[in-house]
């Protein structure tokens, strides 16, 4: 990003998608917890644009595989303008989560954006699970385990054609970093699709910095790079204040080593703060990790502090 690039923080207070409640509470604590003020010192321009509104959780179970989805494609089709609103105005949006069903809407305006302004699209997508499911595999009908599924175009048509066309991207464009819980069906389909899975037992191999470097190298002057941050992407050690809890994520070096990666590359276009759920938490704990790495993200290193 440029240092005169507005950021402007958008939250989306809901657990529509998730297994568990709460993650409706990630956006104010990511706020206790100084998201803002963070930004703000590391001379970025920082505006909060307060919570988007969309339907209660109704708490109901699946209906031919899908829970809320209703209530999903209301919630979706609001981050999805909210994130276009401000790619429009030039800034760079920051989806405060909410659980990860709404990256749909969030990177379907991503995808959109950079269709209209002849930007390649680079998603980062750093999580413990693959989000992969569809209708007919999905172990739980919860859909923040779909949304890539769903961008990709599997899925129900009101969320693959939320941005008019589907699909809303192509799986190429797709890198999954700390992958290490992929569902029996799921994991069918995501090697059907090829996506790019630089899974844990691959960075236990070569390690996070080789990682980094394959999963960035293609990156140029001309890529749109979205980072889409899901809480559970973390070792639970660190980061327990999530709903999905997978051991054996990376640990606080190596998700500063991530961030700091991808801040050096250059790129960054638009983020999501996704699954922070502070009903697991302890003392927002893990809300203060995730503004520590987010200010990595945004070019906070050790040595290098202006
Ligand atoms: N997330 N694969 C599981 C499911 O129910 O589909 C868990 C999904 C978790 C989604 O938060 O990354
Ligand atoms: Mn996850
Ligand atoms: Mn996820
Ligand atoms: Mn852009």
């Amino acid at each position: 990003m440029q240092r005169t690039t507005q950021v402007s923080l958008i939250g989306a207070p809901t657990d529509i998608g998730a297994g568990h409640r709460g993650a409706s509470m990630g956006p104010e604590a990511l706020r206790v917890a100084g998201i803002g003020q963070a930004l703000t010192q590391r001379g970025i321009r920082v505006v909060d644009r307060g919570n988007l509104g969309g339907p209660m959780n109704p708490w109901t179970g699946p209906v031919d595989g899908y829970r809320h989805l209703a209530e999903v494609v209301a919630w979706n089709r609001s981050v999805m303008e909210a994130v276009a609103a401000e790619l429009g105005q030039g800034h760079l949006p920051v989806l405060l989560g909410g659980d990860h069903c709404l990256a749909i809407g969030s990177i379907t305006a991503v995808a959109r954006h950079c269709q209209a302004t002849k930007k390649r699209l680079l998603v980062l997508w750093l999580d413990a699970h693959a989000d992969y499911n569809t209708s007919s595999v999905t172990p739980s009908g919860n859909i923040h385990g779909m949304p890539v599924a769903c961008l990709c175009g599997l899925g129900p048509p009101e969320l693959t054609e939320l941005g008019g066309t589907a699909p809303a991207i192509s799986p190429d464009c797709v890198r999954q970093i700390g992958i290490r819980s992929v569902d029996t069906g799921e994991k069918k389909l995501v090697r059907d699709a090829g996506l790019d899975i630089y899974d844990m037992r691959y960075i236990d191999e070569i390690g996070m910095k080789r990682v980094m470097e394959e999963a960035l190298s293609d990156i140029d002057e001309n890529t749109h790079v979205h980072v889409s941050f899901d809480v559970d992407f973390l070792d639970p050690e660190i980061a327990p204040g999530v709903g999905t809890t997978i051991p054996g994520g990376p640990n606080y070096r190596e998700a500063q080593l991530c961030m700091e990666m991808i801040a050096d590359r250059g790129g960054l276009g638009s983020l999501d703060i996704m699954e922070l759920n502070p009903a697991f938490d302890e003392h927002n704990k893990t809300a203060v990790l995730a503004v520590d790495l987010v200010e990595s993200l945004f070019g906070k290193s050790t040595l290098m502090r202006d």
